[in-house]
């Protein structure tokens, strides 16, 4: 179950406390200018006493200045003075309010993606890869436009509602009653949608989720959908997802489009009232005519603002359910945290396990009170048949899932109490399906030691019998491989991740498959090198070819996740059990 996070904006703001002081620097900004926005409209009004009722003018009360000439070159100067000032504060508020947001996604997706590294292996199994990529991308990108036009525009509203209600009350009470009659109408609606609004972005965000899922699971599986001749089943599939993506937000965009007719006429009825009843006070000579004019003006420019409104709860409401998701990313439980004690150098190497029981996630268990030993300094091989439980026996190992019960140890450590320094950085482990990054030969070989020089690489490459087919290779070390590069073949692949685990000359080897998808003749070069390598570490090997472990100290054969024979090659061959079988059958003696 995912946390859930309420009020997710309020936590976002405790978690951004950093950003304050830039907050209220961007506040004053737009306050500054929402002031010397407001100003000209009062010139206007000031303009227009000053022509009607010259040296009785509000400006010639203010200045004290007669003639209406100067008057109106005062107001003129006054004016350029505000442009200048508005100019300014537009662009410094524009500057800061984008900087703000920049800085707070960029923080939250590094943030964010660093936590997503930490979480058990498991959690990254149960779910669509493309989903968290969605969180971290696109829902962090949602926050851009929350941050950037949002906010700002929420501040001016207030400042506008502020301001232009300081005038109308000097001016007139009756005047500012009509005026602010919508605000209350607007404030209660948007209650009442951001209510209705907030299931359905959150349903939003689920189908981009769903949606970015579908996609990057079918880009990585495109060979099969071709070989599949399937590429018209998933357009469909794709459709599918596509269009209820388009169907949640077309039913979250139609809510809160109904909100806008709703703030327009709220805004029309005070309009009106402002022209019609101002209008007539005017007539009847309750008020000024500058006055008249400067109400008429205050009210579009209260008013009109008010229709973004809407726009703007669309955006917190699409904010708020990324942030939602974002938070609940981030506050996933780690449960597999690092220990603290560091092992004494140097790491021997020696692996236990004792009474392990292990399984995945609420599945049966899978291993089954296990015990086993590796001495430092040993090769021991796991064999049997596929789903035995090899591959699982390894991942406890390197500590990707923690077992029900029992303990894995290492140099006599439970592997709880270690760091992962300690831990996985004492270990060179090659997966049973190889994973290559992006990047040069040489880069991908170094991984584990990225300050390795090129002979160290070169020799790691060697002793994984790799050296040759990279000297062939266009560019050599160099060559590009993974998502820019030459494919490189399945073999090589695995030959590139050997010597990725051999060049950190770890304290234990844990090979799963390692050499599964080269030939004999390559294998046999390799394994003399495994050998060179297996007299400096410990080693343990998962094969399904048993002519790679038959020289290993002692070969343990599982079976449904027991073991159910151990010794060496000949003590198993000689105890003519399920081993011995199995090696007639790759042997060929079986058969005959
Ligand atoms: C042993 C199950 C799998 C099998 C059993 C990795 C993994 C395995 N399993 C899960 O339920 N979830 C998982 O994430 O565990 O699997 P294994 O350890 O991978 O078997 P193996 O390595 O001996 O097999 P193979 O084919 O690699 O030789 O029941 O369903
Ligand atoms: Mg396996």
């Amino acid at each position: 179950m995912e946390p859930v996070i309420e009020r997710p904006l309020g936590a976002l703001w405790q978690r951004y406390r950093r950003y304050r002081g830039r907050f209220a620097l961007a506040v004053l900004m737009s306050t500054v200018n929402k002031v010397a926005d407001v100003v000209p409209e009062l010139l206007i009004g000031a303009a227009v006493d000053v022509v009607v009722r010259g040296s009785g003018s509000f400006v010639a009360d203010l200045l004290g200045v007669d003639s209406r000439h100067s008057q109106l070159a005062w107001l003129a100067a006054i004016n350029v003075v505000v442009w200048v000032v508005e100019s300014a504060s537009e662009y410094a508020a524009a500057v800061l309010w984008r900087g703000l947001s920049q800085g707070i996604e960029h923080d939250l997706r590094v943030e964010a993606y660093d936590h997503a590294q930490h979480l058990h292996l498991g959690w990254h199994e149960s779910r669509a890869s493309g989903s968290t990529l969605a969180t971290l991308n696109d829902d962090v990108n949602q926050l851009e436009r929350m941050l950037d036009v949002g906010l700002p525009a929420i501040l001016q509203t207030a400042l506008n509602v502020l301001l232009v209600g300081i005038v109308f009350a000097i001016a007139s009470w009756q005047l500012l009653l009509y005026a602010f009659l919508p605000i209350p109408v607007i404030i209660l609606g948007s209650l009442v949608f951001q209510r209705r609004l907030e299931p359905l972005y959150d349903r939003v965000r689920g189908a981009v989720a769903d949606l970015s899922g579908a996609l990057s699971a079918n880009l990585a599986g495109i060979a099969t959908i071709k070989s599949f001749t399937a590429e018209e089943r998933e357009r469909a599939r794709v459709e599918q997802v596509s269009a209820a993506y388009r169907d949640t937000n077309l039913r979250a965009i139609r809510a809160s489009a109904a909100f806008v007719p709703l703030v327009r006429m709220a805004i029309l009825a005070g309009f009106t009232c402002t022209l019609l009843l101002g209008g007539w006070a005017t007539l009847d000579g309750e008020l000024e005519l500058g006055l008249y004019s400067v109400l008429v003006f205050m009210t579009q420019r209260l008013l009109w603002p008010m229709t973004d409104v809407a726009e703007v709860l669309d955006l917190y409401q699409r904010g708020r359910a990324s942030t939602a998701r974002i938070l609940a990313l981030l506050a996933e439980p780690v449960t597999v945290p690092a220990g603290t004690r560091a092992l004494d150098r140097p790491v021997r190497g020696r692996v236990e396990l004792r009474g392990v029981r292990a399984g995945y996630a609420d599945g049966p268990d899978v291993l089954h009170d296990l015990d086993l030993v590796v001495p430092a300094g040993e090769t021991h091989a796991v064999v049997g048949s596929t789903g035995a439980g090899k591959s699982s026996l390894l991942r406890l190992v390197l500590r990707f899932d923690d077992p029900r019960a029992g303990q894995v140890l290492l140099d006599g450590t439970d592997v709880r109490e270690l760091d992962w320094d300690s831990l996985r950085g004492s270990i060179g482990y090659v997966a049973q399906d190889v994973y290559l990054f992006s990047g040069t030969i040489a880069e991908n070989i170094a991984y584990g030691r990225p300050d390795a020089t090129p002979a160290e690489v070169r020799a790691a490459a060697e002793a994984a019998a790799a050296a040759d087919f990279i000297d062939r290779l266009d560019g050599g070390y160099d060559a590009w491989v993974g998502e820019r590069g030459v494919t490189l073949s399945g073999g090589q692949r695995q030959r590139i991740a050997l010597a990725r685990a051999l060049l950190r000359d770890p304290a234990l080897l844990v090979l799963d498959e390692a050499t599964s998808a080269v030939d004999n003749e390559t294998e046999a070069a390799i394994q003399k090198s495994l050998r060179r390598a297996g007299e400096r570490c410990t080693t343990i090997v998962v094969a399904h070819r048993l002519s790679t472990v038959r020289h290993a100290h002692r070969i343990w054969v599982l079976d449904g996740g027991r073991v159910a024979e151990a010794g060496t090659h000949d003590e198993l061959v000689a105890a003519d059990g399920a081993y011995a079988a199995l090696w007639r059958v790759q042997t060929g003696e079986a058969v005959a």
